[in-house]
């Protein structure tokens, strides 16, 4: 899935992960956030990763959403190869409930940062991928701030609704 000129690149270890990936695009979407959703596997295209993260930046994309499973070194991968942000969503398989996923992503040597969510908190990435863009001094990011403070305010007021 590709929209124009993305933004935020989506990407996963394997078409499997999408289940749990798809939340990311769907917040994306939600935000109008253009994104690219790509399946890059750390361990079975590894010169392709390493070349999507190399030339993320120069596309245009400013923000990586990198999810995967069990030894999850995709995230990881990429950031220390790319000068974007990189959210890491650890993807829980049959085996392990994901602790394995979160523990391979979260675990990261000083120097090569990767934000990491919870497991299988892939809707959480692209919330953070919206607040990271809406950092900017760009018309988007003022957009983006106008929307995520509307956005805030709907979930207090489901909160207060449920008493
Ligand atoms: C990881 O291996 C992927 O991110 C996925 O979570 C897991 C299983 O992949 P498949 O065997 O389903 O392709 O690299």
């Amino acid at each position: 899935m590709t929209t124009p000129a993305p933004l935020v690149g989506v990407v996963m270890g394997s078409d499997s992960d999408w289940p749990v990936m798809r939340l990311a695009a769907e917040a994306l979407a939600e935000f109008g956030i253009p994104f690219e959703a790509d399946v890059v596997s750390a361990h079975r295209m590894p010169e392709d990763m390493i070349a999507y993260g190399k030339q993320a930046h120069e596309r245009g994309v400013r923000v990586i959403i990198a999810g995967a499973g069990g030894a999850a070194h995709l995230p990881g991968m990429l950031a220390s190869v790319t000068p974007l942000p990189v959210i890491g969503v650890p993807v829980p398989l049959k085996t392990l409930d994901g602790m394995d996923s979160l523990l391979s992503i979260v675990q990261m040597p000083a120097g090569v940062p990767v934000a990491t969510v919870s497991i299988g908190g892939a809707r959480n990435a692209g919330l953070l991928a919206a607040r990271i863009l809406a950092t900017g001094t760009d018309e988007l990011a003022a957009d983006l701030r106008a929307r995520l403070l509307d956005f805030a305010s709907d979930l207090r007021q489901v909160a207060a609704d449920k008493g």
